[in-house]
């Protein structure tokens, strides 16, 4: 029989949020009200520098945020190059209810913020303004490879009534242009669900993972039979055939999370070093390491 509820989410800092959302679900909150819940915690973390609050700045200082849900009936809200605002998941969450639309960005997201009673903050703490001046010295944009064991959150949750719902949240790329928006806020590259299939969603460069829809294909393997090991696995495979002669690739990570309507999970890799964090009442709260293709 299948473990319900059921919460996968990335990287280490994937515990404390799934411990919240799980906390929630528990107490009967709606899903997506504990998927932001649990989310938030990392976004407010400034010791996490790949999520909102204390994540690293693009190269002109601004730190510029991207986040997303969904849920079930395929409904969607997204924000993309938000400044000032500490929980982008909780706008991209109003976008959807309160919103015709799926996605804002820059000012026009911000505007909306401001319209919903958040504040604006500044998220640029010193630490990271630090390393920002440090990088300005030499100004060499090389993305590096699982930063501190954390980057993008994005999260899966199966809810008791077998539901599938998800939530990406990420400061991006650190030192990208100013502008530059990736994966994780947009609906098939960064997450994808289909209630009748599954979810799946990504962390890594999001360039490589936008080129290739890549959480919508591992949706859409899994829709044709692929567990969510052999869907997630294919799109890799496909990620590195179309990259390995490609200037990005000296750099490139990326990984996958996916569930199935089966409550079966699964993470892989292009290398080694990707783990992500698994609730379920069975064995409770913890990490498992992903599969990868390369170390
Ligand atoms: C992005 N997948 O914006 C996110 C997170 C990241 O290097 O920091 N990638 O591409």
């Amino acid at each position: 029989a299948q473990k319900k509820p059921l919460i996968i989410s990335t990287w280490n800092h994937g515990l404390p949020a799934n411990e919240e959302t799980w906390k929630q679900l528990k107490e009967g909150k709606p899903t997506l009200d504990a998927i932001e819940a649990g989310m938030k915690i990392p976004e407010a973390d400034p010791k996490i520098r790949s999520v909102g609050y204390g994540g690293y700045p693009d190269r002109e200082g601004k730190v510029t945020l991207d986040a997303c849900i969904m849920d079930h009936n395929s409904d969607c809200g997204s924000v993309c190059f938000l400044e000032g605002i500490m929980h982008p998941i909780s706008v991209a969450k109003r976008v959807l209810e309160n919103t015709p639309h799926v996605m804002l960005s820059g000012e026009g997201a911000l505007q909306f913020a401001l319209e919903e009673g958040f504040k604006k903050e500044n998220l640029l703490t010193p630490e990271s303004e630090a390393d920002w001046k440090k990088w300005l010295e030499e100004s060499k944009y090389k993305p590096v490879i699982n930063i501190e064991n954390h980057d993008t959150i994005s999260m899966l949750v199966i809810d008791d009534d077998g539901n599938i719902s998800g939530g990406c949240t990420t400061s991006g790329a650190a030192w990208k242009m100013h502008g530059r928006v990736g994966d994780s806020p947009i609906i098939g590259a960064g997450l994808f669900l289909d209630n009748e299939v599954g979810g799946a969603a990504a962390t890594g460069l999001g360039e490589a993972v936008m080129r290739t829809a890549g959480s919508a294909m591992v949706v859409e393997l899994m829709r044709h039979g692929r567990t969510p090991f052999e869907a997630c696995k294919e799109v890799v495979e496909r990620i590195y055939n179309k990259h390995k002669n490609h200037k990005d690739m000296e750099y490139l990570q990326v990984g996958f999370i996916a569930v199935n309507k089966h409550g079966e999970h699964a993470g892989y890799s292009l290398r080694s070093g990707f783990n992500y964090a698994v609730y379920d009442d069975e064995k409770g709260n913890r990490m498992e390491d992903a599969q990868f293709k390369m170390s």
